[in-house]
């Protein structure tokens, strides 16, 4: 054979073999997607699914390749996760509730001490137990994430008693807990998904909000409202959700490789979670928000003293008191 024919053959089983070999990785790579509701690049979600996203790519040697995308109704993401066209979703606990109602006891006011103890208990066994009830809702509760302490922010006059906030038409996420507690503290909750939020805002549809630090910066909530108090009024956990049918794909060994990556996912939101309540408080008041930061707690919590009554009868008591009571072991 000559010179040139054995070249031709070389080059053709070359390019071959190539194309045998990207058609095996392409058959082999599987595309995960991850949607939240907050801009990715400057966010305490967006940092938790960069860092599940990297985690799982590495450890699967590039198997599984992961799509962020940001979806601001959560709601929508439970419910595409539900029927399993969308993977995995990071959403507060807001709507979770109307899913999985054991999501609730987590919601309530003034639950929680501090951020070590919600982190405690939401990863202890009890945070586990809650999880556990996801898959008869058709849903898998992944792991805990974080939303942060919530602060109420509004356009028409500084807060800094509960009777301030009487009258006013604040947006609450479609959460009963949170709506029964602005009810009884004499405002008017209005539900609504976060992708209504800022236009509300704008339009003067509702004169305020709540939301941790974070998703205030991220979102410059700073610009539709000029009033910032530190009520820390409620503890808003978060969660990465899965869809059961991408799960129920998985071996022992991927789901553990998709556990680790979560936990890396969830220390690196955590982190940012502290990080934006550190600095962002001064950035707001930077971006000319007043803010009002001394807040009589026991105030609020004597406030709402009907409405945790009723929580202790419509929800868990039992799981209540626990996460309450959660503490380190010595
Ligand atoms: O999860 O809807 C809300 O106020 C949530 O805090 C926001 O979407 C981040």
């Amino acid at each position: 054979m000559n010179m040139l024919r054995r070249q031709a053959l070389a080059l053709g089983l070359a390019t071959g073999f190539t194309a045998l070999l990207a058609a095996g990785s392409a058959r082999a790579q599987t595309e995960i997607t991850v949607q939240h509701p907050l801009p990715t690049a400057n966010s305490h979600y967006g940092a938790g699914a960069m860092a599940f996203k990297e985690s799982l790519e590495k450890a699967s040697g590039g198997k599984y390749r992961v799509t962020i995308q940001r979806n601001d109704n959560e709601r929508e993401m439970i419910e595409s996760v539900q029927i399993g066209t969308l993977d995995f979703t990071i959403t507060s606990t807001g709507p979770v509730g109307n899913f999985v109602p054991e999501v609730r006891t987590a919601d309530v006011p003034f639950l929680f001490r501090d951020y070590a103890h919600a982190r405690g208990a939401l990863d202890s066994a009890v945070g586990q137990e809650i999880l556990a009830k996801f898959p008869a809702r058709g849903l898998v509760g992944v792991i805990w994430m974080e939303n942060g302490f919530r602060h109420l922010t509004n356009s028409r006059r500084e807060v800094n008693t509960p009777a301030d906030i009487r009258g006013l038409k604040v947006r609450t996420m479609e959460n009963q807990v949170h709506m029964r507690a602005f009810s009884t503290l004499g405002a008017l909750p209005t539900p609504m998904a976060f992708s209504e939020l800022i236009p509300a805002l704008q339009q003067g549809t509702v004169d305020g909000q709540e939301n941790p630090i974070p998703v205030i910066v991220a979102n410059n909530i700073n610009q539709v409202q000029k009033y910032l108090t530190l009520t820390g009024h409620v503890y808003s956990p978060a969660l990465m959700i899965g869809s059961p049918s991408l799960w129920g794909r998985l071996s022992a060994a991927e789901k553990a490789m998709f556990m680790e990556a979560a936990r890396v996912g969830r220390d690196a939101n955590r982190a940012k979670v502290t990080a934006d309540e550190q600095s962002g408080v001064d950035e707001l008041r930077r971006r000319g928000m007043t803010v009002v930061t001394s807040v009589d707690t026991a105030q609020f919590q004597s406030a709402l003293a009907t409405a945790f009554a009723q929580y202790e009868k419509e929800l868990d008591g039992k799981l209540l008191n626990r996460l309450r009571d959660w503490k380190p072991a010595q």
